[in-house]
Formats: C-alpha cells, structure tokens, sequence
C-alpha cells in the first residue's frame, strides 16, 4: 500500500491536480466535465496497476537472440542469430546504390510527404511485380496481377492471410516443418488453421522431398501451401528446378493454392531472376497464386519496411476486385504504407544504371556468404572437428542449419559469446574471415565435449 492511500491529507500530486482542475475549469464549463472524470481516474495512479495481471513474455526467438547479444560486454561476442547482412567489418551496410537514391530523393524539391494511396505508390508495386514475375510476364501483360504495397515481407504476409481468412473458402495453410519462426504466428493470427508438411530431413540435411509430396498429396483440395520462394529459412535447402515441376503439378492438380515468400530474391544465386525460377513456374501455368516479397535483405533496407503483395489471378477483372478488397484489409490495419523506403527501391528499379548498379552490389553480397561457407568449411576440417560438415558448403542463402542442438548452442553462447538461434541457424551474413576462426573453435568445442 502507498502511504498517500492511508493518509487523511492529500498528497502533493493530488493538491496540484486539484489546481490544475480548478484552474481549467474556470477557463471553461466543458472543461470541467472532462477533467472531472481524468481527476477519479487519478484513483488507479496510487492504487495497483490494472495490468498487474499480465505476464511478462518470452523474448521473440529470433529478435531476443539481439536482445541478449546488446547485453554482453564481452570484446569478443558475436551475433550470428538474426538474418542481417554485415561487412567484412561487421558493420551492417547501406547499399551504394541505395544512398545514391536517397541523395536524388532528398535532392528533389518537389517531393512532399503526403499520404501514398492505400495500396502504396503505383510505380513501386508496378516495379515489384516485374522484378519477381518477370519483365516479359504474360500475367502482368494481361492485368491480372494485384500488387499492394505493404509493411516489408511480414506486413505482405499478413495482408495476405487476412484477405485469405475472409474471402478464400479453404482456411487450412500448409506450412514446411520447420520454416521461420514468424509464419505460424503470423497466419493464425489471421484466422487460418495452419498445418505443416515435412520438407527437411536432419539424417541427409536435405530435402524429405518424399514426404513433402505425401503430405501435400494428402492435404484437402484446396488447401493453402506456404512456399519460400528461394533460400529457404532457416534450412538453406531448396528444391531442384526439376523438384518444383513435380511440385508444382501436384499443387495444380489438387488444386491447392500457392503463397509465396520471397524475403531472399537474389540472395540464394546472386541472380535475381533465377531466384525467382520457382515462382515463375507457378505463374507460367496460367493459375493463382499469392506472393510477399521483401526488400530487407536484398536492399538491405531492412528498418525501411519494403514490400509488396501481389495475388496473381486467373483475370483482369477479379484482380480488380481482389484489389478493391486488399484495401478493406489494409486501411484499419495501417491506412497506408510508407513512402520513403518504396521511392528508394522505385527509383533503383526504374533507371537501368542504378538497376544494374544494385545487381552487382547484391551478387557481391551473395558471394561474400558463399565465401564464408567455404572458410568455416574448411576451418572445421582443419581442426578435425568430428561429423561431416559438407552441408554447410551445399546450403544456400543467408542461413546455415547447422544440426547443433540446443544444448550445444547455449554452450557455445556461455562460452564463446556467441549468439545464434537455439535451432541451431547460423546467419553466415553476420561471419567475416576474422570471426570464423572463433566460430569454427565454438563448434569444435560444442561437438567434442557436448555430444
Ligand atoms: N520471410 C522469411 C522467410 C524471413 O526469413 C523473414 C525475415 C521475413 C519473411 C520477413 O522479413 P521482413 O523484415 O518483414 O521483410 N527473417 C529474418 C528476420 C526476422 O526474423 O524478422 C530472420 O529470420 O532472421
């Protein structure tokens, strides 16, 4: 109990509080009634707090992983949890080609900052769609692609789930196990029933493609099934070109409906538009499907916020519709997107030079990572750390799934201050030479004390 409570004179805050009302309400009459009623509300300030009952949450676990990180003083630490690009340096990087748009950006005095329509700026969602369908598209050619600008990947997802949860007649989504961390929050939260089909196999650290068709083959007609466009996370491992055919002619002949990631276009090969193979294929054969696609990581304009979702529909006329929803889903969850970020990527998209510029940053980006798979590779096999490390080399993308458990990563974090997912995912992004050694001591001692 707070003394103030017991006391029969009133405390200070409440003297001040009292000359405060008695002050505005001889300013004005209406005054006094609301005032009057913030006054009793004071009651709760001394009394407990009415969320006394809530809980406190776990940390996210991918996010929580920075959290912890910022905490440790140590000289020595590392962050190897969240998926974000770091030099050779370990300093996170703003593209070349990005502050050369912001300066343009700046430098024209005849932008304003008035709101964006609620689908974002038509020229970012025109160019988004091409850069992830394809310059030559027939589906953009012939209107029959939607494209909503939303808050980065996860806002394109969620955009997208919501317009499923109220318009689409099959409410179960299909996602891989395992697969990032946010989807299942992300689609529930929506109002799907979310469902897993197997995809990895920890015996081979690649693909259960056998289970993956099962699962798919036995799921409802109908039925929604989350892909990753490329560079799957947190597994690294992607279907062949000829494992997304039959794929996708199993989806198409149950009807199950596609719904994309792309948060890593240009990250898995350095190429953008084979990265976007898997996709392509789907929108090729004349069906529907859903695609959120993200500009964090291959911009690196992560805090940006920069993405898109486009439904591709079978015409014209219900992409129009479709669209016409999407603003019903969008307007009470965040009105409009921002403007900023999506002028950055229109601007880098629409000049060929600039364009050109951002692909030769991103395939530097690219090969940077497949370097540092290399380097732990072989950092492993000289210390003769126990087991067989090739998938490091065979995974791609940002992510590592290394096979370590969950006791051998807080190992590794006690010991060598670093910090990756309990998974086991290590963000190769976040590894320069300097820090491999480091690295490659951790799992050596993880593997040889721990197993
Ligand atoms: N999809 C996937 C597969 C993904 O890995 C991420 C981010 C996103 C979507 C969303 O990114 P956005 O910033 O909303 O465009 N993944 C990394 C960061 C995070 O967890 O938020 C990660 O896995 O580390």
């Amino acid at each position: 109990m707070r003394p103030e409570l017991t006391s029969s004179s009133p405390s200070p805050t409440d003297r001040r509080l009292s000359a405060l009302v008695r002050h505005l309400a001889s300013a004005s009459p209406l005054m006094e009634s609301q005032t009057a009623i913030s006054f009793s509300a004071t009651a709760s300030f001394h009394g407990e707090s009415v969320f006394s009952h809530v809980v406190r949450a776990p940390e996210d676990p991918i996010l929580g992983v920075t959290v912890a990180y910022n905490k440790d003083p140590s000289p020595v630490k590392l962050n190897l949890g969240v998926g974000a690009y770091r030099t050779e340096e370990g300093k996170p990087l703003v593209l070349n080609v990005v502050r050369k748009a912001e300066q343009m950006l700046v430098n024209d005095r005849s932008r304003v900052k008035e709101y964006l329509p609620i689908v974002g700026l038509a020229e970012f969602n025109k160019l988004s769609a091409k850069l992830i369908f394809g310059a030559d598209s027939p589906a953009i050619r012939e209107n029959r692609v939607t494209t909503v600008q939303c808050l980065s990947g996860t806002g394109s997802l969620r955009v997208g789930a919501e317009f499923l949860a109220r318009h689409y007649h099959q409410r179960t989504i299909y996602i891989p196990q395992p697969t990032w961390g946010n989807h299942p929050k992300i689609f529930t939260l929506s109002g799907l029933s979310v469902k897993t089909y197997r995809y990895y196999d920890p015996a081979t650290r690649g693909l259960n493609f056998q289970g993956l068709l099962e699962d798919l083959g036995s799921a409802p007609s109908g039925a929604i099934v989350l892909l990753h466009a490329c560079a799957h996370n947190p597994t690294g491992v992607d279907p062949t070109l000829q494992q997304w055919e039959q794929i996708r002619r199993l989806m198409r002949s149950k009807a199950l409906l596609p719904f994309f990631d792309s948060a890593y276009q240009g990250f898995a090969s350095g190429n953008l538009d084979a990265d976007a193979q898997s996709v392509r294929m789907f929108v090729a054969d004349g069906g529907e499907c859903f695609v959120a696609q993200s500009y964090a990581k291959n911009m690196g304009l992560y805090g940006e916020r920069v993405g898109a979702l486009s439904v591709v529909c079978k015409t014209a006329d219900v992409a129009s519709r479709v669209e016409s929803q999407l603003k019903l889903v969008i307007r009470p969850m965040f009105s409009n997107p921002p403007i900023h970020g999506a002028s950055i990527v229109a601007t880098i998209l629409k000049d060929r030079n600039m364009y050109n510029d951002w692909t030769i940053e991103l395939k530097a980006m690219a090969d940077r990572i497949i370097s540092m798979r290399q380097e732990l590779f072989d950092a492993l096999r000289a210390r003769g750390t126990p087991g067989d490390w090739s998938h490091i080399i065979k995974q791609i993308g940002m992510f590592t799934f290394t096979g370590l458990n969950s006791e051998q990563v807080a190992f590794m974090t006690r010991e060598y201050h670093i910090y990756m997912t309990s998974d086991g995912r290590i963000s190769m992004a976040g590894l320069s030479s300097k820090t491999v050694p480091h690295l490659a001591d951790a799992i050596h001692a993880a593997v040889t004390r721990m197993s």
